[in-house]
């Protein structure tokens, strides 16, 4: 008889009510032993599953979404083999408690020899004065031996407390270690590769003593084991103990945003790393479609896959990696007082999105000009009506979202995607239409689904909205995912025609600038027309000139008689 094993969500400390971000396993699947199945995620912390055996997954019991504590069904491994049949109930480690503990002092499970990250001056110095703390690995339980995958300060270094110094990667787990306290980083003793364990020494921190910053003495109770990057300094990190419960922390890599710090370490888990270190993939540049942006082992494949399939010219050995020639690096502070600004995480990623656009996608840009007059006419009339009844605002932008959606029933290759081998084109039928909104952390492109069976009062409502969760950072990734069309609309700003780029792997995007009265010839006498500038980018591997040309006239035909959307 085949020789089965629950596996339940172990011990997670004081976490409860998880939500699970992925499931990644499916019925029937076989899996090593510490394969992960689930994968948690907190606000703080991101929990892999993993397999306490190799096996086959029968039953699973959870899906994404559910929200799980400890003992929670995962589902049942039908085992391997009897060597490896493991107890169903893990026994619980004693450091795990004070590992996850997200209490904000060390819970008492907390081992009270753990070796403080930090041995500080043995007398507290006057305020002002400067000292300096050596920084150590902390416990970290029963590792040893863990290779650094990153270091992210370098000597002379200005860092803050709680900033991520170097990041240590077991086959289990990604932890960073934080700076204890606000300081200068000297004599640094790490690089990428070494193997450190408990104690050993990182760097030492001159700080400037502050009633705040410097303890009168060491104070490890204060100083987490592992804290998390980009959480309070109160936050306990641990590190699961080998050979027990089958719960993998992976998080100090903090979710994005990010406050100003150093180069940030991709957020990624273990698997998906060891898998992206077996292809040789260096996951900063991988844009992450997870949670919060986080790193899949899908996003690693889909991002070698587009590697592989792209053209030959992008290997020329002589030109260098990407075969454009680079822009050379200049020492501006030769000319003038200079200051390096880190840009926000969001920034960083669509400039990767757009270069990655610009450079795979021959662009071409065909202007045109859209009479809005009865538009604006009608717009405001009815948007007082809409606010009066509690309504909406109409701006101009869900007029264009309808109008662009209608048009692209009639011109159907402007809703398509190129086939990743070039050799087919992916029609789509539905129509998900996304629009460039402009946050203070950078540019995101919220996504409308559906625009073909909702009103304009409806995507008025629904753009706003997005656009709120847009500029306070709330946007969930798939309010981003699923576009087939992009529209960046400027009209409010100023400005008139421009060249926007498109978002691949859609085919064409909708510039729009600001209308403005201009004198129209009627055939027999200038009228005075309200005209809104449109600037429509399409990639030309899959959409020719005269389609392009035909599409905007017959998108300003709908624009300038809005009767036309109902037809
Ligand atoms: N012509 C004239 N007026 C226009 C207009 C146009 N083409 N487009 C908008 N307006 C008006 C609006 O109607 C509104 O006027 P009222 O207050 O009188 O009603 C005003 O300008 C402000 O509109 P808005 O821009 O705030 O609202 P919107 O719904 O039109 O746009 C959003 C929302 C999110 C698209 C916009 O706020 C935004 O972020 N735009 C920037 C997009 C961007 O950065 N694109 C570049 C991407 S590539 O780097």
């Amino acid at each position: 008889m085949a020789n089965t094993m629950d596996v339940k969500v172990p011990d997670i400390g004081n976490y409860a009510d998880v939500p699970v971000i992925e499931v990644l396993v499916a019925e029937g699947e076989s899996v090593e032993a510490e394969q992960p199945l689930i994968v948690l995620e907190s606000d703080k912390a991101t929990l892999e599953v993993p397999a306490p055996a190799a096996g086959v997954v029968h039953g699973i019991k959870i899906k994404v979404g559910d929200k799980v504590s400890e003992g929670h069904a995962v589902c049942t491994l039908e085992l391997a083999g009897e060597a490896e049949a493991a107890p169903a109930e893990p026994a619980r480690p004693a450091a795990a408690p004070a590992a996850v503990a997200e209490a904000p002092t060390p819970a008492p499970e907390a081992p009270a020899a753990a070796t403080p990250p930090v041995s500080a001056p043995a007398a507290a110095p006057a305020s002002g004065a400067t000292s300096t703390l050596d920084v150590r690995v902390p416990d970290i339980g029963n590792y040893s031996d863990v290779p650094v995958i990153e270091v992210l300060v370098a000597d002379g270094d200005a860092v803050e407390a709680e900033q991520p110094l170097i990041v240590l990667e077991s086959d289990k787990a990604t932890l960073e270690v934080p700076a204890p306290a606000a300081g200068i980083v000297r004599g640094l003793k790490v690089k990428a590769g070494d193997k450190l364990s408990e104690g050993n020494p990182i760097c030492s921190l001159e700080t400037t003593a502050t009633a705040d910053a410097t303890p009168a003495a060491p104070a490890p109770a204060a100083a987490p084991p592992v804290a998390a990057a980009a959480k309070p300094s109160t936050e306990s990190q641990p590190w699961p103990v080998p050979g027990t419960p089958p719960l993998v922390d992976t998080q100090p890599i903090a979710p994005p945003p990010k406050p100003a710090g150093p180069e940030q370490v991709p957020y990624a888990g273990p698997a998906t790393r060891k898998f992206a270190r077996e292809l040789g993939v260096d996951l900063a540049q991988v844009p992450g479609t997870g949670p919060r942006g986080r790193i899949l082992v899908e996003d690693v494949q889909t991002f070698v896959k587009n590697r592989m399939t792209q053209p030959a010219t992008t290997t020329s050995a002589a030109a260098g990696g990407s075969g454009i020639p680079p822009i050379p690096a200049i020492d501006f502070s030769k000319f003038g007082p200079i200051e390096s600004k880190p840009l926000a995480r969001i920034r960083k990623l669509s400039a990767q999105f757009l270069h990655r656009s610009w450079v795979n996608v021959p662009h071409v840009t065909q202007t045109d000009e859209a009479d809005i007059t009865e538009l604006e006419a009608f717009r405001k009339s009815m948007s007082q009506e809409l606010v009066a009844s509690g309504g909406p605002k109409l701006t101009v932008l869900p007029f264009l979202i309808k109008a662009v959606a209608v048009a692209m029933r009639t011109y159907p290759e402007f809703n398509a995607s190129l086939a990743p081998d070039g050799e087919s084109l992916i029609m789509k039928g539905y129509c998900n239409i996304g629009f460039a909104a402009d946050t203070p952390n950078g540019l995101v492109v919220p996504v409308i689904k559906d625009v073909w069976n909702k009103g304009i009062a409806q995507l008025a409502e629904e753009s706003a909205a997005l656009a709120k969760k847009a500029r306070d950072g709330k946007l969930k990734p798939d309010e981003m995912q699923g576009g087939c069309f992009s529209i960046s609309s400027l009209g409010g700003i100023g400005g008139s025609f421009f060249t926007p780029i498109v978002n691949a792997p859609e085919v064409g995007i909708l510039g729009v600038s600001k209308a403005q009265m201009k004198p129209v010839w009627d055939g027999s006498a200038f009228q005075p027309r309200l005209m809104c500038p449109l600037s429509l980018s399409y990639d030309h591997r899959v959409i020719d000139g005269a389609y392009a040309a035909r599409f905007i006239v017959h998108l300003g035909q709908l624009i300038g008689d809005l009767r036309r959307l109902a037809l």
